[in-house]
């Protein structure tokens, strides 16, 4: 299988997380990047290559201008208000506040455009979303090409980020700029499967009213899980997106039985409907020693997720989210990328 990575994925350094009331040295850091670029290379998954550049218009097709026109300024313009730290928001517009207009001074547009308050905007920020969504869309082109299988080494990972807001580590949803991009290749359906512990929220909200991409997302049960406020199962889509948004929301401490029965069954709704290509949103804070979440998969389940994907039978695009037990990192998803490799290999 293919890697795509880039060293600019680094470029984003933020020092600041908020978390259980503290600011942390975040958990989505660069060091994610290199431990598992080490293992793909370890392991012999492939070769790796660098992505081209697709510039703005494919992160247009699926995010708002002026949310994209906020994001490639908002840390010079933090700068030059005088704040110390990083841009961390801290004011939203909220259900007592009605139709409020957006403000202009940055601090009000940051909570304006942002979803969470853990994720800080910092120096390259932007470059490295950038960065990100090339190796999307770079991956997602190989794949397009040649029928085979890719993985985009993305980072800042994009499933929470919506058309029109940041959070959860997120600023460009990368899975669904590769989504919307297949179809404008020609493809008439398309899937992307979330297995990330969390939900994957901005994928749901951008895809939501529509039948050309289904999603299908395992996660924690929002009830007592991040993001919290999106997740449930009774949430399928709405007008022609009825029965194309697929939700298993399962509680914490939930093991690879479990998991995988509701995998087998997204992917047979996936089957189902006739999508034609796959994008795997792929987290592994699924795992069970991960620092931020409350499954037990193990790393020896991973491999076997890979196989279970394969037999779908699509051409198929992994592209990183999620997964902060950085020393399994690597480990865990090229243990999935070699299960789907050798299971492909075994039919051919
Ligand atoms: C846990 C808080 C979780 C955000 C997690 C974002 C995951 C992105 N106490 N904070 S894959
Ligand atoms: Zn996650």
């Amino acid at each position: 299988m293919l890697t795509f990575h880039s060293e600019s994925t680094k470029l984003r350094r933020a020092k600041t997380e908020l978390n259980e009331g503290l600011l942390m040295t975040p958990f989505e850091c660069p060091e994610r990047v290199d431990l598992v670029l080490e293992r793909v290379r370890a392991s012999g998954l492939g070769p790796v290559q660098a992505p081209t550049r697709f510039g703005l218009e494919p992160v247009l097709a699926v995010h708002d201008r002026d949310y994209v026109e906020f994001l490639a300024s908002c840390w010079e313009e933090w700068k030059a208000a005088g704040m110390a730290g990083e841009a961390i928001p801290n004011i939203w517009p909220s259900r007592s506040m009605p139709g409020v207009r957006i403000p202009e001074h940055i601090e009000g547009r940051l909570g304006h455009y942002a979803q969470t308050g853990e994720t800080s905007i910092c120096a390259n920020t932007f470059e490295a979303a950038e960065v990100s969504k090339d190796i999307a869309l770079s991956a997602l082109g190989h794949t397009l090409e040649s029928g085979e299988p890719s993985f985009g080494l993305c980072r800042p990972p994009g499933h929470h980020a919506s058309s029109n807001q940041f959070g959860g580590y997120c600023f460009f949803n990368n899975a669904a700029i590769a989504a919307e991009q297949a179809l404008r290749h020609g493809h008439s359906r398309v899937a992307v499967l979330d297995i990330d512990f969390h939900h994957g929220n901005g994928t749901q909200e951008i895809f939501y009213a529509r039948d050309d991409v289904i999603v299908v997302s395992l996660h924690g049960d929002p009830l007592h899980c991040f993001p919290y406020y999106l997740g449930h199962a009774d949430e399928t889509g709405s007008g022609r997106g009825e029965g194309f948004n697929v939700n298993y929301p399962m509680p914490p401490g939930t093991d690879y039985a479990r998991w995988s029965a509701a995998l087998d069954e997204g992917l047979a709704r996936i089957r189902q409907v006739g999508a034609e290509l796959l994008v795997v949103s792929l987290g592994v804070d699924t795992f069970e020693h991960d620092p931020i979440s409350s499954f037990k998969l193990r790393s020896d389940d991973y491999p076997d997720v890979g196989r279970r994907l394969a037999a779908l039978g699509l051409p198929t695009v992994f592209l990183l989210e999620g997964g902060y037990a950085v020393e399994e990192i690597g480990i865990n998803v090229v243990n999935v990328l070699s299960g789907f490799d050798a299971a492909l290999a075994r039919v051919e």
